[in-house]
C-alpha cells in the first residue's frame, strides 16, 4: 500500500522528494490542497478541517500511513488526526529546533517560518524544550509561499521578499537559520547567494524520511517495490502538472480533489 502525504501546496513536494530517496521502493500519493493556500495566516480550526477532510481522502485512496508534510498543518492539525486515526502510522514536521541549538557557534539561530506555525503552543513547546540556553529569532515570511507556488523560485520579487527577511536575522547574529515551512527548501539556492558562508541552513525533511523509515519498518509495512506516484490538487491540477518537473524533478498524474 502507499504512503499518503499532503501540504497545504508544493512545499511537501520537498519532503517528498526526501521520502523518494531514502524509501525509493514505497508508493507514494501525493495531495497538494492549492485550493486553499497559504495555511499560513488561516485559523487552526480551518487547518483542523483541512486536515481530516485530506486525511479521510487519503485513506480512502488506500493509504498506510500519511505524512503532513506542513509544518502549520501540524501544529495546528497533526494531535486531533492521532486521535481520530490512533492505529494509523503518522508523522508530522517541526522546525528543526534541536538540531540548530546544538549546531549553533553564536548561540543565535533563526527561524523562517508561517505565522500560524510561530504562533502555535507546539512550536512554544518546542523552545521550551530545546532552545533554552540559545537566543532564537523568529521571523514569518507572509508572501514567500505564494511565491513559490507560482514557481517564482528566483525571481526579482522572491529575492527582495527574501533578503527583507533574513537581513534582520544576520545583523542579529544568527549563525544557523530554520526552514521551518516545507516549501522554503525550494528557495535554498537564492537564499544560500545572499547569506554569508558561515550561516547554516537546516530543515526537516531528510529527518521526517529517516523517521517514516522507522515507523514503517517497525510495523513490518516497509514495500518491496516497483513503486508509483500520483498527485491530487484541490487547486488547478494543470498548475500542479507544470511545476511538477521543477519541484518533484519528473512529470505525474495530476487529479482534481475537493
Ligand atoms: N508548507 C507549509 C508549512 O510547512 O508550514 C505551509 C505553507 C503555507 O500554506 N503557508
Amino acid at each position: 500500500a502507499p504512503v499518503g502525504v499532503f501540504d497545504s501546496g508544493v512545499g511537501g513536494l520537498s519532503v517528498l522528494r526526501e521520502i523518494r530517496a531514502r524509501l525509493p521502493n514505497e508508493s507514494l500519493l501525493y495531495l497538494a490542497d492549492s485550493g486553499h493556500v497559504p495555511y499560513g495566516e488561516k485559523s487552526p480550526e480551518f487547518i483542523r478541517e483541512r486536515c481530516r477532510t485530506i486525511a479521510a481522502f487519503l485513506l480512502g485512496q488506500g493509504a498506510k500511513a500519511l505524512v503532513v508534510a506542513c509544518n502549520t498543518a501540524t501544529a495546528a492539525g497533526i494531535a486531533e488526526l492521532r486521535l481520530l486515526y490512533p492505529d494509523l502510522p503518522l508523522v508530522g514536521m517541526e522546525p528543526a529546533v534541536k538540531p540548530a541549538a546544538l549546531a549553533t557557534r553564536s548561540g543565535v539561530v533563526g527561524v523562517l517560518a508561517t505565522t500560524g506555525t510561530l504562533k502555535s503552543a507546539k512550536f512554544a513547546a518546542l523552545l521550551d524544550r530545546f532552545a533554552s540556553d540559545v537566543r532564537v529569532i523568529t521571523q514569518p515570511c507572509p508572501g514567500l509561499v505564494e511565491c513559490i507556488e507560482a514557481g517564482e523560485l528566483n525571481a526579482p520579487g522572491t529575492r527582495a521578499l527574501l533578503e527583507g527577511f533574513v537581513r534582520p536575522l544576520i545583523d542579529q547574529g544568527c549563525d544557523t537559520i530554520i526552514l521551518g515551512c516545507t516549501h522554503y527548501p525550494f528557495v535554498k539556492a537564492l537564499l544560500c547567494e545572499m547569506l554569508p558562508p558561515s550561516v547554516a541552513l537546516v530543515d526537516t525533511g531528510a529527518a521526517v524520511a529517516r523517521h517514516l523509515e522507522r515507523v514503517l519498518a517497525g510495523l513490518d509495512q516497509l514495500a518491496n517495490g516497483p513503486s508509483m506516484s500520483r498527485f491530487w490538487s484541490s487547486g488547478d491540477p494543470r498548475r500542479l502538472s507544470a511545476v511538477l518537473p521543477v519541484l518533484w524533478g519528473e512529470n505525474g498524474t495530476v487529479s482534481y480533489c475537493a
